[in-house]
């Protein structure tokens, strides 16, 4: 299956296809768009998401609520398109001003220089953080697909803004009591008041927060993915996804670069039984991935985000127009997005994990699929006693 979006920030609407979906496939419209409104939300939004009720509509490849197996078209209409119909008009043209003061962290000079162009709105528009509303919806689908049909869960939840972190271990039902927090969907609720004040102070200072999510995947067969060659291994396909995301700069498994502190005989996780003699670990260091294959555990990721380059306290830019060092331009944009970059990694972690199962267990239809998967996990749980690891 491949999935592919277009729209522009400020154009009409977004689209995303997905390619060789399935069929029977049940749609839960009312979860695609709760997902589309936690990724709207969040402390550090902007002035956008007030303008914006982000709603799904499926015009392609379903019928009577499920899935045909055709291309799945989904589109999510800009509601502020209707305040930019020159600024963005497809055919006509109107004298608007040029954008050429790029800001610095943003896709704005390198973007220029790869198209031969000089007006940064070509650029930003499609570079904007926009376009993840169509990769959630479309990861919203193929999530509630894992969860329905092979009991696969995707939580995120915020571990640091700026330089304020976490200071609390957490359980499954802390991330699930949190799924639709509308704050920071943060764990530590001390820490949190303290994340929000520091998102205040910085909006005032007309400048931007970055900072660390972290991603769990639940119930994932052991062996997906490969340790055959690099265009199959598990860790380095969610990476690749991770990283796609506007603003992504690091993403670490496990227990992450802390981790080679650690002695070996400190890092691995070892082998152990459970009561009812079946094979679990004792700790979960890897991140629920061994030979970029999963191995029973959760898997388990933190990305780093860093800080939105549009400040509305600009960075010095240089004017490609006069060559005089300026201000960079400063458009509309948010403070701090982490929980909303969260939301984006569970989708993209679901679109990934969906992808691999199809390659293992089939393409055509999901009943076919499911029967396949809890097959195999059923000789699994036989042959080698295997057991799922927190
Ligand atoms: C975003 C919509 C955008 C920005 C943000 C993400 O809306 P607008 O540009 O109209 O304010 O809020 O985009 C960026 C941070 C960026 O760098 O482009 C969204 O829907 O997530």
């Amino acid at each position: 299956m491949i999935y592919l979006t277009s729209g522009e920030s400020h154009g009409q609407e977004l689209t995303v296809i997905l390619n060789q979906i399935p069929s029977g496939i049940a749609i839960d419209i009312d979860y695609i768009n709760n997902e589309l409104k936690r990724r709207q939300s969040g402390y550090g939004r902007g002035g956008r998401m007030k303008i914006e009720t982000d709603q799904a509509e499926i015009v392609s490849g379903a019928r009577f609520g499920k899935t045909t197996g055709a291309p799945l078209t989904m589109k999510i209409k800009n509601k502020d398109w209707q305040n930019w119909t020159e600024k963005m008009a497809v055919l006509k043209k109107y004298k608007i001003p040029k954008l050429t003061m790029p800001r610095p962290g943003h896709a704005d000079y390198a973007g220029l220089m790869k198209y031969y162009d000089d007006d940064i709105r070509n650029i930003l528009e499609r570079a904007s953080a926009r376009e993840t509303t169509a990769q959630t919806a479309a990861g919203a689908l193929i999530k509630s697909a894992l969860k329905e049909n092979f009991k696969i869960e995707i939580f995120s939840h915020t571990i640091a803004i700026g330089n304020i972190f976490i200071n609390k271990s957490y359980t499954l039902d802390d991330l699930q009591k949190i799924y639709n927090d509308e704050v920071l969907r943060c764990i530590d609720k001390i820490v949190e008041k303290k994340m929000i004040d520091l998102i205040e102070k910085t909006k005032k200072r007309g400048d931007t927060l970055g900072g660390i999510f972290e991603v769990i995947a639940l119930n994932i067969i052991p062996g997906l993915g490969s340790f055959i060659q690099y265009t199959n291994k598990l860790d380095a396909k969610l990476a690749a996804a991770i990283l796609a995301i506007q603003g992504i700069k690091g993403i670490e498994f496990g227990a992450g670069f802390d981790g080679v502190r650690k002695f070996g005989s400190q890092f691995h996780d070892e082998f152990d039984l459970s009561k009812q003699k079946k094979i679990i670990r004792k700790s979960n260091n890897a991140g629920g991935i061994e030979g970029g294959m999963s191995n029973g555990c959760n898997i388990v990721f933190r990305a780093a985000m860093k800080p939105i380059p549009t400040l509305m306290s600009a960075l010095q830019s240089v004017d490609l127009e006069d060559c005089k060092i300026k201000k960079a331009i400063v458009e509309r944009s948010d403070v701090c997005v982490v929980p909303a970059a969260g939301v984006v990694a569970e989708a993209v972690t679901a679109l990934t994990l969906f992808n691999i199962i199809l390659e293992e267990f089939g393409y055509d239809n999901i009943k076919l699929i499911r029967k396949r998967y809890f097959d195999k996990l059923k000789l699994l749980e036989k042959k080698y006693k295997f057991s799922f690891y927190n």
